[in-house]
């Protein structure tokens, strides 16, 4: 994507100008995977995260077919409410909705391509995209992940979502060649909860060794993303069981109903949602304030280091 395919707010763009830090948000969680008022409560709690750790937050999305990074609040009222009818936008989606001047809201991959075009190097969601379950026979695997290959961009995600196939997603982030970096944690966490039972071989304990990581892996190497993976805070964990039991029965009743394509992880998610009494709903929005003070700390350590 060209730099100049991105209009950014006044505030992001002085931050960049100056090389303060900057962490961009994704949308597609405040639109198509959170029900409201947690949706704009959650957009608040990150973006007030981002701010106390020393960052400026960037929100992106498509605003009338122009794509954005950081977004008035009256912006993302309009964004969620239900009249505005936003798509829900991967990287493949941008063309097509900005050709006809839609509303969207983006997706892991759309906000790394975005993200990168603008030059932020950290974005904080709550869990990436990946392989599906049942991949073997669908091939339903996110472009989130060949999106993070590609993108200079540093992406703090609480594993991948607990709906999917977690060593699938593992063995396609190897293959694109995505350092995962365990954050605190020697394990991949499972969104929901901290621990998958697939253990990572790097790990990094605090922000200044994650900026020498990003510094080694762009500066140095000129590649492209790397995944951190920040595991939910333990109090904030969701019951295992009752998690897994309705992704199950969430996954049996998307089958059942046909439901294929951008289609299935919204479906999953508020199947979950509603299956597990709120608990996966909780879990959720406290992933995602850990995510994006993680995120933001980063950010800082990474500026600091930038500077001779
Ligand atoms: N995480 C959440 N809720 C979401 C998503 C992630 O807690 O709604 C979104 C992200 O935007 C992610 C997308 O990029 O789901 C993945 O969709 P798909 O599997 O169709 O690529
Ligand atoms: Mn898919």
């Amino acid at each position: 994507m060209k730099k100049e395919a991105v209009k950014l707010s006044p505030e992001v763009a002085s931050a960049l100008a100056e090389g303060r830090p900057v962490v961009a948000l994704e949308s597609s969680v405040l639109a198509q995977g959170l029900p409201p008022p947690h949706n704009l409560d959650s957009w608040r709690t990150c973006e007030r995260a981002v701010r106390e750790a020393g960052a400026v937050p960037a929100v992106t999305a498509l605003v009338a077919g122009e794509i954005r990074a950081g977004l008035t609040s009256e912006e993302v009222d309009r964004l969620v409410a239900p009249e505005t009818k936003t798509r829900k936008v991967g990287v493949r989606d941008l063309a097509p909705a900005m050709a006809s001047g839609r509303w969207g809201a983006t997706t892991v991959s759309a906000t790394c391509a975005i993200a990168d075009a603008a030059g932020i190097a950290l974005f904080a969601t709550g869990g990436i995209g990946g392989v599906h379950r049942g991949a073997e026979k669908t091939f339903d695997v996110s472009q989130d992940l060949a999106t993070i290959a590609r993108s200079r961009v540093a992406v703090v995600t609480a594993g991948a979502k607990a709906i999917l196939d977690l060593p699938k997603t593992l063995e396609v982030l190897e293959a694109l060649g995505v350092p995962v970096v365990g954050y605190r944690t020697q394990e991949f966490p499972a969104f929901y909860t901290s621990s998958s039972g697939e253990s990572l071989e790097q790990r990094v304990d605090d922000p200044g060794s994650a900026a020498a990581l990003l510094r080694a892996r762009w500066d140095v190497l000129g590649e492209g993303g790397v995944l951190f993976a920040n595991p939910i805070p333990a109090e904030a964990e969701a019951d295992p069981e009752v998690v897994a039991r309705a992704i199950d029965e969430a996954l049996v009743l998307a089958d059942a109903q046909g439901i294929k394509g951008k289609a299935v992880t919204p479906y999953l998610l508020a199947e979950v949602a509603r299956r597990s009494g709120g608990e996966s709903l909780r879990a959720n929005l406290a992933l995602l304030a850990s995510n994006a003070r993680v995120a933001a700390e980063i950010a800082v350590a990474y500026a600091l280091r930038r500077r001779p």
